[in-house]
């Protein structure tokens, strides 16, 4: 990897100079502003330094088909890809460290998370046992027939509510006959397909040749909006070849913008930044020649009025065929159930992320049979573009049974 440091009177002109010299696949590490010339610190100009680097390996070949059990988007210029991107979320942090996000980064406040947090998961845990406890006399225990109980702990350990293993294994009982409720392989198999008859509410994007798709991602604050919206992006744009635009109503990342443009510029995808739902308006109107817009939201906490009538405006003004949101796997059920009521009336479909951070995944279950929207995409890690799964019943039942069967 070669890295080059380019100066100038602004961002525009080093941008284009970069793109000359190096070409679009110039990875951009860091942008300053800095000092020149001038006399014992006086009289020095302002100027503006970007640092770029640019891989002088051999290209590897857009390779089109070929998805994997990973992700469909491994094998494309995923380097480059992967740095742009991480560029782009360095400058991210960057920005929130200089701003409103420093506060938290001090050490005593750091403790005061940590104390937190701590209270706050014995909290959830004294609240699950009690649960747990009251669930031993429910009326449903005493239903399942003691071979199963071992499939409802099972099914506990992974997540699921006891309310709906119960209810599960209840229905598992039911269409085998007694003799079977011994076989695990009879009575795993059964669970998956109950399992994953409560999964069968999926759908992903398919865009139109004919008409322009507009996609909103919306959803509580971190929960993976912006990579979700990388990793769609460069898939659509690289492995469909489709022509996809990107545009951020994220305006408190305006500092990360270049950033995000050479991101865009990489995959080939124009980059457009609003600040109001009449700027996002006109933004989509411009790229109406585009199969798909990906529109990009600020995280919104759903207890926030006013955050969250911000961005029913932008929503109102875009009209998104498609409005995603986007909930996290480490998130814990209530507070998923409580975004969901908060966003559903906003959102078309879910998309659901971080399952690679969540060890017990069976709690998506609970939230999928108290939702009613199709779910579009399962993530599974920090890497644009790889780690993006289309969503299907199959692969949500993997989720949250695991791989193999516990009790063989
Ligand atoms: N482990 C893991 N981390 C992820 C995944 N998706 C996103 N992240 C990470 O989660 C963090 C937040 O991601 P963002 O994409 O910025 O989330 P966001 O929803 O856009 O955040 P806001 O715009 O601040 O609301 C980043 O560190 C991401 O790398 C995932 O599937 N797995
Ligand atoms: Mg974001």
């Amino acid at each position: 990897m070669r890295v080059k440091r380019f100066t100038g009177e602004n961002v525009t002109d080093i941008m284009s100079k970069i793109k000359r010299e190096l070409g679009p696949e110039a990875v951009i590490l860091q942008t300053r502003q800095i000092k020149e010339g001038g006399f014992l610190g006086f009289f020095a100009k302002t100027k503006v330094e970007i640092i770029t680097a640019i891989e002088e390996k051999p290209q590897v070949k857009p390779q089109v088909s070929g998805t994997s059990q990973n992700g469909p988007l491994q094998t494309v210029k995923t380097d480059a890809i992967k740095k742009a991107y991480e560029a782009y979320r360095e400058k991210e942090n960057e920005y929130a460290m200089e701003n409103t996000g420093q506060e938290s980064l001090k050490p005593s406040n750091i403790a005061e998370q940590d104390l937190l947090e701590r209270t706050k998961s014995e909290l959830q845990e004294m609240h699950s046992i009690l649960k747990e406890i009251k669930g031993h006399i429910s009326k449903e225990d005493k239903e399942n027939p003691e071979p199963l109980h071992k499939w409802v702990n099972f099914l506990i350990t992974r997540g699921v509510s006891r309310e709906l293993s119960n209810r599960l294994l209840y229905r598992v009982k039911n269409e085998l006959v007694e003799g079977q409720w011994d076989n695990s392989v009879l009575v795993f198999e059964n669970l998956k397909k109950q399992v994953a008859n409560l999964c069968t509410n999926t759908q992903t994007i398919r865009p139109r040749k004919s008409k322009t798709l507009v996609v909103a991602l919306v959803g509580p604050t971190g929960v993976g909006k912006t990579t979700t919206i990388g990793k769609l992006a460069a898939g659509f744009s690289i492995i469909e070849k489709r022509k996809v635009a990107l545009v951020t109503a994220d305006t408190y990342r305006v500092a990360a913008v270049e950033q995000l443009r050479t991101f865009g510029e990489i995959i080939g995808v124009p980059v457009e930044v609003v600040m109001t739902p009449e700027g996002l308006k006109e933004a989509i109107d411009e790229q109406r020649d585009k199969e798909l817009i990906f529109i990009d939201t600020a995280g919104r906490s759903p207890h926030h009025d006013l955050h969250m009538s911000e961005l029913e405006a932008f929503l109102n003004k875009a009209q998104p065929d498609l409005t995603m949101l986007v909930m996290s796997a480490t998130t814990n059920l209530p507070d998923q159930i409580k975004a969901f009521e908060r966003f559903k009336d906003l959102s078309t479909h879910l998309i659901l992320t971080k399952l690679d951070e969540s060890f017990s995944l069976g709690s998506l279950l609970d939230l999928l049979v108290n939702t009613d929207l199709p779910v579009a995409y399962l993530t599974n890690g920090q890497d644009v573009p790889d780690d993006i799964d289309a969503a299907t019943p199959e692969k949500l039942a993997r989720c949250v049974l695991g791989e193999g069967n516990p009790n063989v």
